[in-house]
């Protein structure tokens, strides 16, 4: 008998058409999302679910699964929406997709540096609106990208795309990391031991660290106060990890120029006061959201899942 799947999103044709063929699965054609009850219920006879980050596996959520649940193989590199030591505690085998969706992610990364430094969204709303009436030496004035200083918090998978796809545009590189990395990972860039050396280094500031408790609000008011005067964040990662209050108020009194943001906390119901900055570029959390992206994090998703029903070790085991 093969293995029952509870797929919790619409997922890519190519995906589910995988999915059909070697699983039961049981899809979401018209991509309802679940709340943690339907999510309980809904497992109750399957052997394994496939998330996506917008499903959140609480303590309680996960306590209540039926005993058959076997694994969480989500359809994200994030695992932040599940709580992994109540998943240990039970046995599930919680994976995830990691590198498949680096260069989408470092592409939007980029974009929402472009965006806050040239104005996009400003721009793209004067055109829109019909308000774009004149033209000046002075109009939509911008920061320029190339040749700056860009500060990476996280030099992982995505950080280390960012900083290639940066240099393209002569950018200097430096990160901090929990650890420096090796020479051929850091290709030039400049190790900085710990956030607060980082950041008086930073014309251009980009997050793309895990979410966790210890990176809870780690872009706080005191790390941006050390930042340069007028520089730009952008995050692309995850909400959770930027004081929002703190964002506001530096963009607000003009120590910072701009932010672009992929990622809020508590999206999509982000902080109001996001969409009244006209200096803030904001996207809907689509950092990997391309075609090629999406079909490789299923299959990445569906390759843990055959390992694990055929007794193997899943490859993208988080726990
Ligand atoms: C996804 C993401 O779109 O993979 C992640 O962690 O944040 C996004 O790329 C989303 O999480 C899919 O579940």
């Amino acid at each position: 008998m093969k293995p029952a799947i509870l797929v919790t999103r619409k997922l890519p044709d190519a995906v589910e058409a995988r999915l059909r063929r070697d699983y039961d699965a049981r899809l979401n054609p018209g991509d309802i999302l679940y709340s943690g009850d339907e999510i309980i219920e809904r497992a109750k006879d399957v052997d394994a679910i496939l998330p996506c980050h917008t499903e959140k596996f609480s303590a309680e959520v996960i306590a209540r699964l039926p005993g058959r649940v076997r694994a969480i193989a989500n359809f994200s590199v994030g695992y932040d929406h599940v709580d992994l030591q109540a998943a240990k505690a039970r046995g599930i085998i919680v994976t995830n997709t990691p590198e498949v969706l680096s260069d989408a992610t470092a592409e939007l990364t980029l974009m929402l540096m472009l965006g806050a430094a040239r104005r996009a969204g400003e721009g793209e709303r004067l055109v829109r609106t019909g308000a774009w009436k004149d033209w000046s030496p002075g109009f939509m004035v911008g920061t320029q990208v190339t040749g700056k200083r860009l500060g990476i918090l996280g030099f992982g998978r995505v950080g280390q795309v960012v900083a290639r796809r940066a240099r393209g545009f002569d950018m200097e590189i430096h990160y901090h990391d929990l650890r420096r990395m090796a020479p051929e990972r850091e290709e030039g860039a400049t190790y900085h031991p710990t956030p607060e050396e980082l950041m008086p280094h930073c014309d251009f500031l980009t997050l793309h660290c895990v979410s966790s408790p210890e990176t809870f609000r780690l872009l706080n008011a005191g790390r941006i106060a050390l930042l340069p005067d007028g520089a730009i964040v952008v995050n692309a990662s995850r909400g959770a990890v930027v004081d929002d209050d703190a964002l506001i108020a530096a963009l607000k009194s003009g120590k910072l120029t701009a932010a672009g943001l992929d990622v809020y906390q508590n999206e999509p119901d982000i902080h109001p006061e996001y969409r009244r900055l006209p200096n803030v570029f904001l996207m809907p959390h689509i950092g990997s959201a391309t075609k090629e992206t999406r079909e490789a994090m299923g299959f990445r998703a569906l390759d843990n899942l055959d390992a694990i029903f055929s007794g193997r070790e899943p490859r993208d085991r988080v726990v």
